[in-house]
């Protein structure tokens, strides 16, 4: 038995508008609504300082995931010819809806994980409402051959709910499951909520666009293909759950196998003509490529710790490709039969919409491959723009024609009609706008030479891991065409950037970039350009046999612009003012109050006084902006437990180690790249002065710019002092980050400076105050990289020592003095002190190096007026 599918019902009597009444007008304009605040937040989320996600939140959340409430009732009621529900049900359920929506939106733009995972619930709550009605309806009527229908919907429902458990289980927190969690819930909500609704939706708003006939076999195997999704699904989400590859694999795999089964019975006997029947074909194709190339991907990483990097390139195609791209086609076969009451209105409407409808789908797809792989600095911009201007122009189009039918309950024939070619023109003047921009934009970058090809082409594999390239050495025939395969197989991203200025993207762990050389006349260098990795030993040369000058590759010159800094440093001015405004940092360890921790560190790059008088950029552990070296102190006692979440706000990868912990290094001590987030969490066991520092290689670096702090966890039996004070020491070496310069003194050892709490001779400048016989705690943590330190006060003794754990000296009568606290790199301990008399006490490291160049500061002790 085969049919015409009619999702047209005869309009209802009485009613102004469309078949489903306004409250479904508005429905389909609040969906609208939805697309366009994910638009307009694509285009200003730099501006704003939002990250994508949220643009993508707007897509799927708000107006995806409306169009499924709305348009899955519709079919149901359509197809199984049962009666819908009220109209004001309906209203209520989408106010109910769309509040629980702005709700989970709001939460993931102000990275409110509590009322995002709330929000999220409320949307997976009502999505399981509205499928128990859908079900109930089906029931009470006769669901004939389109309750299969019913059984997607479900299965979309219950992915959704547990998507949004995945969700909640991050807000609450869930740490060491992070990535697991992360990767389940994006799976659930994307393939399961969004795909199984498109999927189930599209064996019949296929034959319906194509104007083919339903047949049987189609019907069958739309059955056929729900257990092959779900199990796909099912089994995908277990493995990302149990951290097992190749379960994860396969079930991608059997997910794509449902997906050909979707496509092969619903293959169209001629070519798909108009917009909507394009649209879906493309979509449900870039569904099927993006669930293949996370499988293919997810495989060649071989680790699912490795999945959010995997899924960050792969969700893009998913959002501009599949869920955008369906929508948009999907309300352009739809949005007709909602807002029109006969057939001219039906005709005209669509023709409206239909409007620079090549232009439209050839942008959006042409902007899917920018969106995803990686790609350098604009073309990833160019796809975003190309996907938002294809969007927008159907906005604009839909909306025209939606918002009087809303307003007067009847579609104007007459007006709409005069601006037939408006639209069109406005679409190609606007890509032609974006091509021209980002060719500007573009025309900066380097370009790979190209070669002749008469010269034959040699390709050498390339490695980037242990902070290596290998080969480090290339040795090629003069005038062989040189290509290099480079993949990165570390964790931390890498690059290959040659001394001509070509090179590769950045690469993730897995990925790998071709580099053509070109045709190779001379020696050349190459080098990752990630901060500091050159001069940690990440070269490589490439030597013709002919070549004998054995140039070094520090001779070249670096267009890098990070690596600029080749001057020699100017000595330090430790009596120079400091910069106006400057404020010092307060030494004063803040009392501690709560027994749980929660603290929020941003890696982030800032300028920072690093001596009297010199900013110099700085790589700082933040909780509020600026950010400072050291990192914020945390204070607590035995048993205290610490959520500190970490966001990496730079563009280098960084990670964070608290000595202050004891668990397994390896899930929250990873490296974490741009814009990831990562929770750490742990109780302190025991007492002492800890350290914290960047996890990420290499260290020495990441310390020296800045990346560290102290955990103070105090002893059971401390007693209340009159002040207590925290010095964190540390090299000073000056010069940009990671630059060249920067790195060899880092690695011979030789600091430009010494200094406490992040400054040199800072509290020369803003001396620390006491009172005569008042009791001093000071506690002290080695920061290093490298150098011991020896803590002194200059005419004062320590009647009391602590260090690193235990305590050397207690006040008593018989017990002698302390004059120095020695703490080799990374160890912490305290000294209590009182100053006989007034003056002024300089406190020094007494290795005197260290106190004449920077490891200086003053107590100014005055009598107590009372
Ligand atoms: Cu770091």
């Amino acid at each position: 038995m085969t049919q015409f599918v009619d999702l047209i019902p005869p309009p209802a009597r009485g009613r102004r508008s469309g078949p489903r009444g306004s409250v479904f007008v508005w429905a389909n304009i609040v969906v609208l609504g939805w697309l366009a605040l994910a638009v307009a937040l694509l285009a200003v989320h730099d501006v704003l300082g939002l990250p994508v996600w949220v643009a993508l939140h707007a897509l799927l959340l708000g107006a995806v995931t409306n169009a499924i409430v709305i348009w899955s009732e519709h079919f149901v009621v359509t197809l199984c010819r049962v009666p819908g529900p009220p109209p004001r049900r309906l209203a209520l359920g989408l106010t109910v809806l769309n509040l629980f929506i702005t709700a989970a939106l709001i939460g993931v733009a102000a990275d409110a994980t509590v009322v995002a995972g709330a929000g999220g619930a409320g949307v997976a709550v009502i999505a399981t409402v509205h499928t128990i009605a859908l079900f109930r309806m089906t029931r009470t009527a006769l669901p004939g051959r389109f309750g299969y229908l019913v059984g997607y919907y479900t299965a979309a429902s219950a992915a959704l709910v547990l998507g949004a458990l995945s969700g909640a289980a991050l807000a609450i927190g869930a740490a060491q499951w992070y990535v697991r969690l992360w990767t389940a819930h994006v799976h659930l909500t994307l393939l399961g909520w969004v795909g199984l609704s498109v999927l189930g939706t599209l064996f019949t708003l296929w034959p319906t666009t194509t104007g083919t006939r339903i047949t049987d076999s189609t019907l069958t195997a739309a059955r056929r293909a729900l257990p092959t999704l779900a199990a796909g699904l099912l089994a995908a989400v277990a493995g990302m759950l149990t951290a097992t590859v190749w379960v994860t694999v396969a079930g991608l795999l059997c997910y794509t196998a449902g997906i050909v089964l979707t496509i092969i019975p619903l293959r169209p006997a001629t070519t798909p003509h108009g917009p909507a029947a394009w649209m879906l074909a493309a979509a449900t194709a870039w569904l099927g490529i993006s669930v293949l190339l996370d499988a293919v991907r997810l495989l060649v990483a071989g680790s699912v710790e490795d999945l959010p990097g995997v899924v960050t390139t792969v969700m893009p195609v998913l959002a501009v490709g599949f869920a955008a791209q369906v929508l948009v086609g999907a309300l352009t076969k739809l949005l007709p039969v909602v807002l029109g009451r006969g057939p001219a209105e039906h005709r005209a409407i669509a023709d409206i919409l239909a409007r620079g409808w090549q232009l439209r789908l050839i942008a959006a797809n042409l902007a899917v491959p920018l969106v995803a792989v990686g790609l350098p600095s604009p073309l990833p911009q160019l796809g975003w723009a190309l996907a938002a201007l294809s969007v927008a122009t159907f906005l604009v189009l839909a909306l025209r024609v939606a918002i009087p039918v809303a307003r007067r309950g009847a579609f104007p024939l007459e007006p709409a009609q005069k601006q037939a070619h408006g639209t069109t023109s406005g679409v190609l003047a606007g890509l032609i706008a974006v091509a021209l921009a980002v060719a500007v934009a573009g025309s900066g970058q380097d370009t790979t030479a190209t070669a002749p090809v008469s010269a034959p082409t040699h390709t050498v594999e390339v490695t980037l891991t242990g902070m290596r390239v290998h080969p480090d050495t290339v040795d090629v025939p003069a005038g062989t065409r040189l290509v290099l395969r480079v993949t990165n197989q570390e964790a931390m991203p890498h690059d290959l950037r040659l001394d001509t200025g070509q090179h590769t993207p950045r690469l993730h762990h897995g990925e790998t970039a071709l580099l053509d050389v070109g045709p190779v006349g001379e020696t050349r260098h190459a080098w990752c350009t990630v901060a500091g990795h050159r001069a940690a030993g990440m070269t490589m040369t490439i030597r013709t046999p002919s070549d004998h000058q054995h140039t070094t590759p520090d001779s070249h010159s670096d267009d890098n612009g990070n690596n600029s800094d080749t001057a020699p440093t100017a000595g330090l001015d430790l009596a120079a003012d400091p910069t106006p405004g400057w404020v010092p940092r307060d030494a004063t360890l803040a009392p501690t109050t709560a027994t749980l921790h929660r603290i929020e560190l941003r890696a982030t790059e800032q300028d920072l006084e690093v001596a009297p008088g010199r900013r110099e950029r700085r790589w700082t552990f933040a909780d509020t902006s600026p950010g400072t070296v050291p990192g914020p102190t945390l204070h607590g006692r035995v048993g205290d437990q610490f959520e500190i979440t970490l966001i990496n706000d730079t563009t280098i990868g960084h990670g964070m180690d608290f000595h202050a912990s004891a668990l397994a290094p390896d899930g929250p001590m990873r490296t974490i790249g741009p814009g990831e987030r990562l929770v750490y969490r742990f109780t302190a066991t025991r007492a002492g002065a800890w350290l914290y520092h960047c996890s990420t290689m290499p260290m020495s670096q990441h310390i020296a710019n800045g990346m560290y702090g102290a955990v103070i966890i105090d002893p059971p039996d401390l007693p209340a002092v009159d002040h207590e004070y925290l010095m964190v020491s540390s090299q000073l070496y000056l010069g940009a980050p990671g630059s060249d310069n920067q790195v060899r003194k880092i690695q011979a050892g030789q600091p430009d400076g010494w200094m406490f709490n992040g400054m040199a001779a800072q509290y020369d400048h803003a001396p620390l105050t006491a009172h005569p016989g008042q009791r001093i705690r000071i506690w002290l943590v080695n920061a290093g990289p490298g150098d011991s330190t020896a803590f002194h006060v200059v005419g004062a003794q320590f009647d009391t020592v602590y260090k690193e754990g235990a305590r050397l000296l207690r006040p008593s009568e018989t017990a002698g003095g302390a004059q120095v606290l020695d703490l080799a790199p990374a160890q912490g301990g305290f000294v209590e002190l009182t100053f006989p008399e007034p003056g002024h006490y300089p406190f020094v490291d007494h290795d005197m190096r260290h106190a004449e160049n920077g490891a200086h500061g003053l107590f100014t002790v005055t009598e107590q007026h009372r």
